[in-house]
């Protein structure tokens, strides 16, 4: 799909009632447009954004809490169908959207069709959820002459705020299911990946979704966040990102007078795979690097620190270092990519860093390359590209923060040491994925038993968690849970009530048949 001509200008106008300001406009009245330059090729223009101002927060924030009645009242079964129509609507754009997330995000071919999958399976699951949830009232037993019946509706205006890694379908995930249950939504991208969060916003509105129940705010969310989180007309939060800006969401909210409003997190990892000398290293091979280095190591859920048992570790250390120097790192949109760019200037800066500073304590590092320089690609390669690099370390103490990239570390333990490895995986606060290989099952369980981590793969890669198979989320520092594409999501955006009526009363149920079909 050639998106050369597709910018800003038919995103602003279609996605939001309260900025339908053209981008000349907008420039006019002050407002800056930002070109956005795509990390697979600096010289390549994607698009140009235009920042929210606070007047159109403010606005938004009105316009979704006097849509929110209507929306609230309009039956489950007709939101269910926008989603469903919106699921739709990207598989027939499927080219498009994988080549704005190559363009956009940096993602490979693969990545960006596994995107729009992920996306359309968040509309159809939670579409069949919220129909089970929101279809119908339960009755609750009570004495005769009175009625109880148990129902959920939407909790009012949410803020969805996603990440960058997975700029379609975690965008999708939050929104989708803030909408379904009955909640108007505003929804801020990451900065880095406005526009893909633009075009599936107004994919949404053609599929049927009114733009009073969805609005689109641009910006950084460290600037726009506390002034929109800080008003109590905000009855919930959705965000995906770093831990450190789920705290500050959390402070905002806990913070500010009036209703206090719920935050739905899923934060960061220190994810750790546990092979043991049961393990064949060539079967691990593959999924550690699978693990640690598709997407360019960019999931929350990637594999950060391996722990080999000693009696393998040589051979495991060979196999993986060989593999390593396999991999091809090159621009995304060649299909023999296996690793793509990183985000932006400043993840590469920090990524370098970190392997200058990691790397005068390592025992053994091996690195990939990047291809494309002066080979097939006549200029050389002009993006945020990062060779692939593995370390080996002594401890996860060395590890300070979560290093969202290619950088893999990896810690000899001996099977006494196994006790001390569960207790500084457990002891790091993160929570998210846990990898096992081994090929003694019962070991394999008790270690699944003892690590407190949200997701445990065994024998396998840990990353890709698929909708409606493997319900995804963290506790502790990798977020509050529910978990995405699970059955309990959706709940968490709704709030229950109880109507209690006296049957017996003058008129009885007959006065009260208009009621019906109006509780969703
Ligand atoms: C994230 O990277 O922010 O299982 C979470 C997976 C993805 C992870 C998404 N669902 O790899």
């Amino acid at each position: 799909a050639d998106l050369r001509q597709w910018d800003s200008h038919q995103w602003h106008a279609a996605s939001s009632p309260v900025s339908a300001a053209s981008l000349s406009e907008k420039r006019a009245s002050g407002g800056a447009a930002e070109t956005m330059h795509s990390p697979r090729d600096l010289r390549e223009v994607v698009g140009h954004v235009v920042w929210s101002t606070p007047e159109e927060l403010q606005s938004a924030l009105q316009v979704a809490e006097q849509f929110f009645p209507t929306w609230s009242a309009t039956p489950v079964e007709k939101r269910a169908i926008a989603l469903e129509k919106f699921a739709d609507l990207m598989e027939s754009n499927l080219a498009e959207l994988m080549a704005l997330c190559c363009r956009e995000a940096g993602k490979t071919m693969q990545d960006g069709i596994d995107e729009v999958r992920e996306a359309v399976d968040f509309c159809r699951y939670y579409a069949v959820q919220a129909r089970k949830l929101m279809g119908k009232p339960e009755l609750l037993p009570g004495p005769t002459g009175e009625s109880n019946e148990l129902y959920s509706v939407g909790r009012g205006t949410f803020v969805c705020i996603s990440p960058w890694n997975f700029p379609l379908a975690i965008f999708t995930g939050q929104v989708v299911a803030a909408l379904v249950a009955g909640n108007c939504v505003l929804a801020k991208p990451a900065e880095q990946t406005s526009l893909i969060a633009a075009r599936a916003v107004a994919l949404m509105h053609e599929a049927g979704i009114p733009a009073r129940a969805l609005q689109l705010l641009l910006g950084d969310g460290a600037k726009i966040g506390p002034d929109l989180l800080s008003d109590k007309r905000v009855a919930g939060v959705a965000f995906t990102g770093s831990t450190g800006a789920a705290h500050s969401i959390n402070r905002t909210l806990a913070a500010r007078d009036g209703a206090i409003g719920i935050l739905i997190a899923e934060t960061g990892g220190q994810n750790a795979m546990i092979v043991d000398s049961t393990a064949l290293p060539e079967q691990v091979c593959r999924d550690v690097l699978q693990s640690a280095f598709a997407s360019a190591g960019q999931r929350c859920s990637a594999l950060r620190v391996l722990f080999v048992q000693e009696d393998i570790a040589d051979q495991l250390i060979e196999v993986l270092g060989g593999a390593l120097r396999e991999l091809r790192v090159d621009d995304p949109r060649y299909l023999s990519t296996d690793v793509g760019p990183v985000i932006d200037a400043e993840a590469l800066g920090n990524l370098k860093a970190h392997i200058r500073t990691i790397g005068e304590h390592s025992r053994w590092q091996a690195r990939g390359s990047v291809h494309g320089v002066g080979s097939s690609h006549a200029e050389g390669l002009q993006g945020h590209y990062l060779a692939p690099t593995i370390v080996e370390i002594d401890s996860l103490d060395q590890l300070q923060a979560e290093h969202f990239g290619p950088v893999l570390h990896v810690i000899r333990y001996s099977a006494k040491g196994l006790t001390s490895v569960i207790d500084s995986i457990n002891n790091s606060g993160f929570g998210l994925t846990l990898g096992i290989h081994t090929r003694n099952e019962s070991a394999a369980l008790d270690i699944e038993r003892r690590v407190r981590v949200g997701n445990t793969y065994i024998n396998r890669n840990q990353i890709g968690a698929v909708v409606g198979v493997q319900p995804f989320g963290g506790l502790g520092l990798s977020g509050t849970g529910p978990k995405a594409g699970g059955p309990h999501y959706l709940p968490r955006f709704t709030t229950e009530r109880v109507r209690t009526i006296n049957t017996t009363a003058v008129g009885g149920n007959a006065t009260l048949l208009s009621l019906e079909g109006g509780h969703d």
